[in-house]
């Protein structure tokens, strides 16, 4: 809308100035019920319309312009840098809390500092990730906005401070005291953030590293009209009034935290709506839980929960200590990023071989622990981030998950930085490793690598698997280095004198030890299948396995489709069984273990789980001679427990005659009575739903 030309060119300059008042005052209105309640009334065109007008008549009228209008939030011309300010009450920081017994420790203390007995009613907040900033207005005109600083004194950013939107330049107050001072955190939202860095990224520019430093970096933009580009967002939390202001003014009576919440948006603030009174502990711990994950959808970052005693009289006599107030205290989310630097890069080598990179890290507190390595995870990722040696990074733990590396901060890096590459050998054997064109990890694959030895017998000894006692990395690294050992079969060869050669192994222990290995031969087929530790075969797919293959011989020449064909066996674990068997080196193993003793049949007891079978079920059989994997004990177990039954002699009432070797009498009595005869395979053909081919 055009400036009336009849007015502006007609009327004394008093008519145009009730006119500007009036359009600010609009404009004011409309400016707070959008920013700061979020309820927009105005439509933008209107909006606009209005605002040009205002432009119009202070361009013609320059006199007319004063410090509160809205023309006068954009930037002016780059100031070559900021004053210092004192802050008249300085900005306190909080006491963080990071368990609910730092929170429930806080309120005792609370409540003894003002013998008191019951819980003292607490306002929870929302702590946002942003920049704490202090506003000063003189006659309820914004005069000045200044940082934190080191909370004494700060640097005026007024300039800055007027583009944000959402601060009112002058406040909505009949009678405004003299001077007021607000605080409250200044803060990106994430889409403006992520918006801000793509753009940053197409044209070259270092990246932001979170929306927080990206606030703090705005603000203290030395050109203003930048600023106002950004979009940056306020929410406020104190308010300070010198108490004759307050009685002068008629000022409502505000004596709590939560009336100063309220009072602060009727003045003309935007406030964050997620605030509770809270009565009781539990409350507290309510308001942690809900907003522990609700927090992660707000359109901004925060980073805890602020509580503060509600009762202003409360407040006044805890007081403050050297930094922070008695009355309040941050309880914080566990940080799950952080920037930290890349000082080294190690490579490990698990137990199947594969080659891990690691970063190697200046220490950062991350989700509650300490972090001091993060996984790169594989060759594709490291090329990925085009990671060089000194890089700073932003590393993520998120829960019990293992630290990982974000991205790189390149803008960061040092100058003559080498950028990390892939071994081409093993750092452990030093044997060329492969890394397929398909698959994103490098892999050593020398079966004698002490690494992929360690491992597997690390594996073998594990709790789940052979569950050897007294077997630890330490003692592994030992034996494998020393060349006690150079395969799991090794362990039942060894014995309590080559033990106690070893670092602080006396007797005892060396005797434990052996007898823990011994006992390692009791233990089930399924637990050895999985001690084997063949690529994608856990403890839950190895009883299965086991269940349906009784023995080892029959899974070692079952076919691919038979092994998928289990309930919960994919085409890709099927696959790894069978080539693991085809493996010329594993079919040693598994005859050393043999000979060692170990469980490659199903005993009684674990042959439970095999469904009752038709061709067995009912049927009468005669174990006799010498079966070739099987004992003639387990032969009989695995013929129960497919629901046959198992005699000592045979007679016309037997089905099968189950035979071995160096038969005797008996195979004389079934052929004579035409039992009909059968060979160990023959037998577990019958047993098993999946006879070998061939
Ligand atoms: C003097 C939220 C944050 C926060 C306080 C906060 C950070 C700090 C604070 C503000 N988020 N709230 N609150 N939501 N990140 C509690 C430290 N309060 C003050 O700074 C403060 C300072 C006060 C009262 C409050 O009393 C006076 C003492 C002496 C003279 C005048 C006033």
């Amino acid at each position: 809308m055009a400036p009336n030309p009849q007015s502006s060119q007609g009327s004394p300059l008093d008519t145009l100035q009730v006119r500007a008042v009036e359009l600010r005052k609009i404009l004011q209105r409309a400016s707070y019920e959008y920013y700061a309640l979020d309820a927009p009334t105005m439509e933008d065109s209107v909006y606009d319309a209005l605002y040009h007008e205002l432009l119009n008549l202070e361009k013609q009228y320059p006199q007319l312009i004063t410090s509160d209008s809205p023309t006068q939030r954009i930037g002016e011309k780059p100031v070559s840098q900021f004053v210092s300010v004192q802050h008249n009450v300085p900005l306190y920081s909080l006491e963080n809390a990071f368990t609910s017994g730092d929170v429930t420790t806080w309120q005792e203390r609370c409540q003894k500092g003002l013998e008191k007995q019951e819980f003292l009613d607490s306002v929870c907040e929302l702590k946002i990730d942003g920049s704490a900033i202090a506003l000063t207005y003189e006659q309820g005109i914004l005069v000045r906005g200044a940082t934190r600083g080191d909370g004494v004194s700060g640097e005026d950013i007024t300039t800055n401070i007027k583009t944000i939107r959402s601060i009112p330049l002058k406040l909505n107050l009949e009678n405004p005291p003299d001077r007021l001072e607000i605080r409250g955190e200044a803060f990106l939202p994430i889409a403006v953030f992520d918006e801000i860095n793509q753009e940053r990224s197409q044209q070259a520019e270092a990246l932001f590293a979170n929306p927080r430093n990206a606030a703090a970096g705005t603000l203290r933009q030395l050109d203003s009209r930048i600023v106002a580009k950004r979009r940056l967002d306020f929410f406020a939390y104190t308010i300070h009034i010198n108490q004759e202001d307050f009685a002068s003014q008629n000022l409502p009576d505000i004596s709590s935290q939560w009336q100063a919440l309220e009072f602060l948006q009727q003045i003309g603030f935007r406030v964050n709506p997620n605030k509770k009174l809270c009565k009781s502990i539990q409350e507290l711990q309510d308001y942690y839980d809900y907003w522990s994950t609700e927090r992660l959808k707000l359109p901004y970052m925060t980073d805890g929960m602020v509580i503060k005693l509600n009762e202003f009289s409360k407040q006044a006599q805890l007081g403050f200590t050297q930094k922070t107030p008695r009355w309040a205290i941050a309880w914080k989310y566990p940080a799950e990023e952080m920037p930290t630097v890349i000082e080294a890069v190690t490579v490990q080598v698990g137990r199947t071989g594969t080659l891990t990179p690691v970063a190697e890290l200046r220490p950062v507190l991350l989700a509650g622990t300490t972090v001091s390595r993060a996984t790169l995870h594989n060759s594709d990722r490291l090329a990925e981030l085009d990671l060089h040696i000194g890089d700073t990074a932003i590393v993520r733990k998120a829960g019990e998950i293992i630290p990982e590396v974000v991205r790189i901060l390149p803008e960061l890096r040092p100058n003559g930085a080498n950028r990390f590459v892939m071994p081409t050998h093993c750092p452990e054997c030093g044997q060329p490793v492969l890394k397929p064109e398909d698959e994103a990890t490098t892999r050593c694959i020398n079966i004698e690598c002490p690494a992929i030895v360690r491992g597997a017998i690390e594996h073998w000894v594990s709790r789940e698997a052979l569950d050897i006692n007294g077997i630890g990395e330490k003692l592994v690294k030992q034996l494998v280095t020393e060349n006690h050992v150079t395969s799991v079969a090794d362990l039942y060869a060894l014995t309590s004198e080559q033990l106690q050669t070893l670092d602080r192994m006396g007797q005892k222990s060396a005797d434990k030890i052996i007898a823990a290995i011994a006992q390692s031969q009791t233990k089930p087929w399924a637990r050895v299948l999985y001690g084997l530790g063949i690529r994608h075969v856990g403890s839950v797919n190895a009883q299965n396995i086991a269940d349906n293959f009784p023995n080892v011989e029959l899974l070692a020449s079952a076919s691919k489709e038979a092994i998928a064909s289990i309930f919960g066996i994919g085409e890709e674990i099927a696959q790894s069984i069978y080539e693991w068997f085809r493996k010329g080196a594993n079919q040693d193993l598994i005859q050393k273990l043999q000979d060692a003793g170990l469980q490659f049949v199903n005993t009684m007891q674990e042959s439970q789980a095999i469904a009752i079978n038709p061709h067995i079920a009912g049927k009468t059989f005669v174990v006799t001679g010498t079966l070739p994997t099987l004992k003639r004990d387990e032969a009989k177990a695995l013929i129960k427990s497919a629901g046959g039954k198992v005699t000592d002699s045979v007679s016309k009432k037997t089905h099968y005659l189950v035979v071995g070797e160096e038969a005797g009498s008996k195979l004389d009595k079934a052929q004579s009575l035409g039992v009909t005869c059968l060979s160990e395979a023959e037998l577990l053909e019958l047993i098993t739903p999946f006879p070998p081919k061939n």
